[in-house]
């Protein structure tokens, strides 16, 4: 395998790693952040593999550190665990 080869095969390898962490990402505007609670308001597109439609709601996060630099009107991708009716923002990042 020459070098050129082996960087092209791992950059391909670290993106095929890096992708699924944002494949199920939801598409959102915060309208309300809530640090001290640990909560965060979204405006967001409908969730498929929860079963929700497109609604504005506050979710709490995973760790308040998530949220502590997000501002209404910040367009976010986000991912969301549910469980029990209980849903938690797992990841949260500014939208480019
Ligand atoms: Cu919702």
């Amino acid at each position: 395998m020459n070098r050129k080869f082996s960087l092209v095969a791992l950059s391909a390898a670290l993106i095929a790693v890096a992708a699924p962490a944002w494949a199920q990402a939801t598409k959102g505007t915060v309208t309300k952040v809530d640090a001290a609670a640990g909560k965060v308001t979204l405006d967001h597109a409908a969730i498929p593999k929860l079963d929700m439609d497109a609604m504005t709601m506050a979710y709490p996060v995973k760790d308040p550190a998530m949220v502590k630099d997000l501002k209404p009107g910040d367009k976010v991708d986000f991912e969301v665990d549910g469980t029990g009716g209980e849903y938690t923002v797992t990841t949260i990042r500014k939208a480019k």
